[in-house]
């Protein structure tokens, strides 16, 4: 990865007294954690469109749901650890999750205790990445990627009968299940559908024959004139715990009805997909990865084609970019993040904003930074 990262360069509490004091939501961490930064300096709060959600430890990858009137966000937990950067990511070291809640967008923010733990899931090894999470007759699945022991990404279930855990994780990671990121999309007749990918250190260019090839690719396809490798997507059993079909590309599509090309890193799929849906359209929304933009394509159904429409997010601080959309209370919400708190691409944290939507159902784009 070519890191994209903001230098500061003063102590971690300046930044933390600095952002707490102009976040408008009131934190709570109900669990000890040390205080979070610890290499950063002051940033400069107005430069950026909202706050950090949280400032006692560092989260990323919000996936929000709205639960019974609630507002739950199941985001990566980032730990500071040895590994160097490196274009895998290996650096992205961490080992488990912690759930916030809001009873309102602009309240207090409760962070609850870990709800799962890499040393309680019998198969994983390592790298608690990107998760999800769905409700189905009373029990929360919390969905999530980890490196086996061979250092394959699986994804894995847990769950529990509270939305913020804690979380028991079967014994195996969901067969046929391979790569990071999922995202577990409900549609209104009840039916869940998983997507889910990631080029790069997402792995998904060493399972395009069926099985992990370990010596596989370090990048994508190797084939800019080529379509992209598409993200993936599988309906759901009806107890939640399993694929109920063989996974099957997303197809992402240009205007004209062609696959966007590998080498077309504005607008191909690179990781971070998501799913929702407004006004009876289907909204597959994902990162270019090493461009840095949060992008969108839509459809008429969940297994697509998407065609391609546009922008969400400019570049955030930070290499990564990562959302998720929900409605609350009648309006629409980006949760995403960025290393405002840190100024380091493997420290980040979790903000939302509201988002807009013109009158033909495009997305207004976002710019994270005021200036
Ligand atoms: O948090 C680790 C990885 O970074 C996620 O799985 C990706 O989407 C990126 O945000």
């Amino acid at each position: 990865m070519i890191p994209f990262k903001t230098l500061m360069t003063s102590a971690a509490l300046v930044a933390l007294v600095a952002t707490a004091a102009c976040s408008s939501p009131e934190t709570q961490d109900t669990a000890a954690q040390p205080a979070a930064a610890t290499d950063t300096a002051k940033a400069d709060p107005a430069r950026y469109l909202s706050q950090p959600l949280v400032t006692e430890f560092y989260t990323a990858d919000p996936s929000a749901h709205v639960w019974d009137g609630k507002i739950y966000i199941y985001p990566s937990h980032d730990i500071d650890g040895p590994t160097p950067e490196d274009d895998l990511g290996a650096h992205f070291e961490m080992r488990d999750y912690r759930v916030l809640s809001m009873d309102s967008i602009g309240g207090k923010v409760t962070a609850h205790p870990v709800a799962l733990d890499v040393k309680d899931v019998p198969w994983a090894d390592r790298q608690m990445w990107a998760p999800d999470a769905a409700r189905k007759n009373g029990t929360y699945y919390l969905y999530f990627p980890a490196k086996d022991k061979q250092g394959a990404f699986r994804i894995g279930v847990a769950t529990s009968k509270s939305p913020v855990g804690p979380f028991k994780a079967a014994p195996q990671p969901i067969k046929g299940s391979f790569s990071i990121d999922p995202a577990v999309f409900t549609d209104d007749d009840g039916k869940s559908y998983m997507y889910f990918g990631g080029i790069w250190g997402g792995q998904l260019q060493r399972n395009t024959t069926g099985t992990y090839d370990p010596e596989g690719s370090k990048t994508d396809l190797e084939a800019p004139d080529k379509p992209a490798l598409a993200p993936k997507m599988a309906a759901m059993s009806d107890d939640m715990m399993e694929f109920a079909e063989t996974p099957r590309d997303v197809q992402i599509l240009d205007k004209s009805g062609k696959p966007i090309l590998g080498g077309d890193t504005d607008r191909r799929f690179f990781e971070a997909a998501w799913m929702h849906k407004y006004n009876g359209k289907y909204y597959f929304s994902y990162s270019t990865g090493d461009t840095h933009y949060l992008v969108y394509a839509t459809g008429d159904s969940p297994y697509g084609p998407f065609t391609y429409q546009g922008r969400i997010l400019e570049p955030t601080e930070g290499w990564t970019s990562h959302h998720s959309i929900a409605e609350w209370d009648g309006r629409w919400w980006l949760f995403y993040h960025d290393t405002q708190l840190s100024g380091t691409t493997r420290l980040r944290n979790v903000k939302v904003t509201e988002l807009f939507y013109n009158a033909d159902g495009t997305i207004k784009t976002i710019n994270p930074m005021l200036k």
